[in-house]
């Protein structure tokens, strides 16, 4: 029989220390607590348990969102977070997968899902006010078993929509409990969160693991460069969790600054405990040169949407430049090769698969996809690495149509098929090719139709309005025709070979 327990316990209702900060005003465990009763109380109504409702929420990083996410979690509901800065089709295409019932919504975010007001309508949606749901009498909440479903986060992959990931309580806790054990996350811990509140990244590793910990974490909308470093030169945190993008973007912008700031957000930097990066890999280089600026070795991890954290390098010990560590508490991590054969040796290139209570329990009614990602039990992450003397090292992935952005993981097929419904647009095909600021950059190559024309600036216009910012070309290569095989089908590598000769 299932363990009784929820992902989260009750925060300790007396605890008076701060829990989250955003802006000038500060949370206490306990009003947090308050708050997250309240709000779980205001969604029950007159029903005694949510029974896996999905709940999304449409907030930035502020007190509402987390109050939503531990409300969702504590009244049954699954909670799905969605991206604030989400195009309207991407955010029509998760409300109708994950079947929301409600979209909790936080002051003027009222105004910005005006458009989906239709949707809304026609799916049976209700957008309301967090508000008025704290303003209502506490009842007794329910006793969730932890095999109940909790949260359902949007991942690509090499299909061209992506899919609902749904994780327990007994999976989210099994990865929050893995980095605080690993990682020693401490009550006294600070740490600032600029990440998007819609990935593991930000919503585990940062969020979940401090609030877990008792430790206070300062709530940013997004990331803004001069606000973050301001804090860190004010020496306000202990702890610092970023992609790699984000180091890049901290050294591209100090030269600008007066050698005695840059001095003050060194120190700021050397004098944390921890400074952590994942979501894509962490090139040597950028290792080096943090080093050389901060003193700090960076630790990377690795992990994935579906299994939370995985790999890591040491807290204490070795922090190797290019190499992600090793299996974290909990978490067994295998390689595999071609004909499913354990992989034991140094320098054998192999599928890491994974097993452990952190791994998803579905693709979001997609029992097809959730088959065919457990291979006798362990999940398949399609990444391919080899173990160096006792360390993984990630090589690459299996797919070529999934490229990483600034730590987003983003569907090749997924840009084609809506650049394909361009009118100018004959055929395309998307790439990443490397990139030094977003280790990759998102590539079109475009052979418009007859008499057609188009420029980089115009498409990026018409996509702003079909695709998240991040998703969007960076770069558009106009071409005469696409490399094809003999079969038709578009012979990426060459192309990615071709797209660098042309820079
Ligand atoms: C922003 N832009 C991007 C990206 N982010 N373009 C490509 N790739 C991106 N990732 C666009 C902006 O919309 C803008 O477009 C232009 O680039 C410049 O924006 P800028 O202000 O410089 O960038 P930013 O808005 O500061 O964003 C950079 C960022 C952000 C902070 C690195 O991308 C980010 O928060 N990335 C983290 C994603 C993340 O948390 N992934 C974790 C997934 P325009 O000029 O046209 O307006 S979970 C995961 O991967 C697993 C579980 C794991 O291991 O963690
Ligand atoms: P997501 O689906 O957004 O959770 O992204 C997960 C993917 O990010 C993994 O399958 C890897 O391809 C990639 N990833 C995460 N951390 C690292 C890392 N440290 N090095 C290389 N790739 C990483």
């Amino acid at each position: 029989m299932a363990e009784t327990s929820m992902t989260f316990p009750p925060l300790h209702s007396a605890n008076q220390r701060v829990a989250l900060l955003d802006g000038n005003h500060a949370l206490s465990y306990a009003a947090l607590e308050d708050r997250v009763v309240r709000l779980a109380s205001g969604l029950l109504g007159q029903q005694q348990d949510l029974m896996e409702r999905r709940i999304a929420m449409f907030m930035p990083a502020g007190f509402d969102y987390v109050t939503s996410l531990l409300g969702i979690w504590r009244s049954g509901g699954i909670a799905v977070p969605l991206n604030v800065h989400a195009a309207l089709p991407e955010l029509e295409h998760v409300l109708e997968t994950a079947g929301v019932s409600v979209i909790l919504v936080s002051g003027d975010r009222h105004k910005q899902l005006a458009g989906l007001a239709p949707l809304c309508l026609r799916l049976g949606i209700s957008l309301v006010a967090i508000d008025r749901l704290l303003d209502v009498d506490i009842r007794s909440l329910p006793v969730l078993q932890d095999n109940r479903r909790a949260m359902m986060l949007f991942t690509s992959g090499t299909t061209n929509r992506p899919k609902g990931v749904v994780s327990t309580h007994r999976n989210i806790r099994a990865q929050i409990t893995t980095l605080i054990k690993a990682w020693h996350w401490l009550a006294t811990d600070r740490i600032p969160l600029f990440l998007p509140l819609h990935h593991i990244h930000g919503i585990i590793n940062v969020l979940c693991c401090a609030l877990w910990s008792g430790a206070s974490v300062t709530l940013f909308p997004r990331f803004d460069t001069e606000f973050v470093l301001r804090g860190v030169a004010a020496g306000d945190w202990t702890l610092f969790m970023a992609v790699p993008t984000i180091y890049v973007k901290i050294l591209q912008h100090l030269p600008g600054l007066p050698p005695a700031e840059q001095a003050r957000i060194r120190d700021g930097f050397s004098a944390m405990r921890l400074m952590v990066s994942g979501s894509a890999a962490c090139p040597v280089k950028l290792f080096t040169d943090w080093q050389a600026f901060t003193g700090q070795c960076l630790l990377e991890r690795y992990g994935m949407t579906e299994t939370g954290m995985t790999i890591s390098n040491p807290l204490e010990g070795e922090r190797r430049a290019g190499a992600v560590g090793q299996a974290l508490p909990g978490v067994e991590v295998v390689l595999f090769d071609e004909d499913d054969s354990r992989i034991l040796d140094d320098h054998v290139p192999g599928e890491i698969r994974i097993r452990g209570d952190n791994v998803f329990n579905e693709y979001w009614q997609n029992p097809q996809a959730t088959q065919e990602a457990f291979r006798d039990g362990w999940f398949c992450t399609g990444d391919t690495a080899e173990l160096d003397r006792g360390y993984f090292r990630i090589l690459g992935r299996s797919s070529i149509d999934i490229i990483k952005s600034g730590g987003y993981k983003l569907s090749a097929l997924e840009i084609e098929s809506v650049l394909l419904s361009h009118e100018a647009i004959a055929e395309c095909a998307v790439i990443g090719i490397a990139d030094d600021t977003w280790g990759e950059a998102v590539c079109a190559c475009i052979v418009l139709k007859e008499g057609m024309q188009l420029t980089r600036e115009i498409l990026r216009e018409w996509c702003r309005e079909r695709m998240s910012a991040y998703r969007i070309p960076q770069r558009v290569c106009l071409m005469e025709a696409l490399p094809r095989n003999a079969m038709g089908k578009v012979m990426k590598p060459q192309l990615k070979t071709l797209v660098a000769t042309l820079t």
